[in-house]
């Protein structure tokens, strides 16, 4: 990466937006100036690689870490990578921004309603939730569909303990995540550019497996607003759209839930969405991955390199169900 140390103050708190955000776009510009002749890639996917070092470690810290078998030896992207590029569209579309956005948003009290198929159905204080098993720090990749990777020190425990806990019926098949709907709070929920509150879904199978996990934090400290705080989803073998942030509803259900971005472009996005590069998304090939802070790309991996997810899906036709 082309950027310095993180200064101690964020700068978007000692510099006017447009300032800041002009100074990124200057970097971006020196940067592409020398890359794109070298290696030929496209502009804005240089440009996107760039992120502006905006935010420190700033967070309070999670104690009692206990590693994971799960983690990946790779090396972790930087955490101003992860805390300042981000996918979080109820705040904005444009990935530099939900770190601003999000800076204010709140988080406490903040409750996790459980209902539908199960035997508890209740409404959980989301510290309640975080305090139901030892948390484990998981060093995942993350792929998300438009070609980007990163590797993540996540900090959660498995999502089928708080299942487990629930207690679901028989007849629940599937589980259902709703992020908040804010619109106050939440500046993208007051333009329509995806029906709201955002809906994702897994087979219960699937949200069962010990690596579907329930997170609340990164870097060992609270997860930051901008990356789904106080409380998410991470699959690390789905592309990241899966992977529902600031969550208030697990839902079980007898039928597959309709998840926002199958709903948006059902042409587009499906409800497995298991990371597979032999299915390309109509838009772009899923065949190759750019890892943040990397230039060339590499290649992507059948489920993001879980083959121990494989069983889940055996007899599928994984090109139907993308
Ligand atoms: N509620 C909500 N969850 C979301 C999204 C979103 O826009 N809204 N974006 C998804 C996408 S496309 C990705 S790649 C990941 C990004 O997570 P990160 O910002 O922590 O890397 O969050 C996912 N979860
Ligand atoms: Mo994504």
């Amino acid at each position: 990466m082309l950027i310095g140390k993180p200064p101690a103050i964020p700068s978007s708190e000692i510099t006017p937006k447009a300032t800041y955000l002009n100074r990124r776009n200057f970097l971006a510009g020196a940067a592409i100036a020398g890359a794109a002749a070298v290696t030929g890639v496209a502009f804005h996917d240089l440009a996107d690689l760039v992120a502006p070092a905006l935010t420190a470690h700033a967070n309070a810290k999670i104690d009692g870490l206990q590693k994971s078998g799960f983690s990946t030896t790779e090396k972790e992207t930087p955490y101003k990578d992860v805390t300042n590029y981000n996918n979080f569209y109820e705040f904005s579309t444009d990935k530099y921004e939900p770190a601003g956005l999000a800076k204010n948003f709140k988080t406490r009290p903040w409750t996790v309603t459980i209902d539908g198929l199960v035997k508890k159905k209740q409404v959980l204080d989301v510290d309640a939730i975080i305090k139901m098993a030892a948390p484990e720090e998981r060093i995942y990749r993350h792929r998300c569909v438009e070609g980007w990777s990163i590797v993540v020190p996540w900090v959660g425990f498995s999502l089928s303990e708080l299942i487990k806990r629930a207690d679901p019926l028989p007849k629940a098949k599937f589980v259902e995540f709703t992020t908040l709907y804010d619109p106050k709070q939440m500046p993208g929920q007051r333009t329509s550019v995806l029906k709201w509150p955002y809906v994702e879904g897994l087979r219960m199978d699937e949200a069962m497996h010990p690596l579907a996990l329930l997170c609340f934090g990164l870097y060992g400290e609270v997860l930051p607003n901008q990356d789904g705080a106080p409380l998410r989803i991470v699959l690390p073998w789905k592309y990241g759209f899966k992977s529902a942030k600031s969550i208030v509803r697990i839902r079980f259900t007898g039928d597959q839930p309709m998840n926002t971005w199958q709903q948006s472009a059902p042409g587009e996005y499906g409800f497995y969405s298991n990371v597979n590069p032999n299915v390309d998304h109509p838009r772009w090939s899923q065949a190759k991955e750019r890892r943040l802070g990397e230039f060339l790309k590499r290649p992507t991996l059948m489920f993001n390199g879980y083959d121990q997810v494989a069983s889940l899906y055996s007899g599928m036709d994984l090109k139907k169900n993308f």
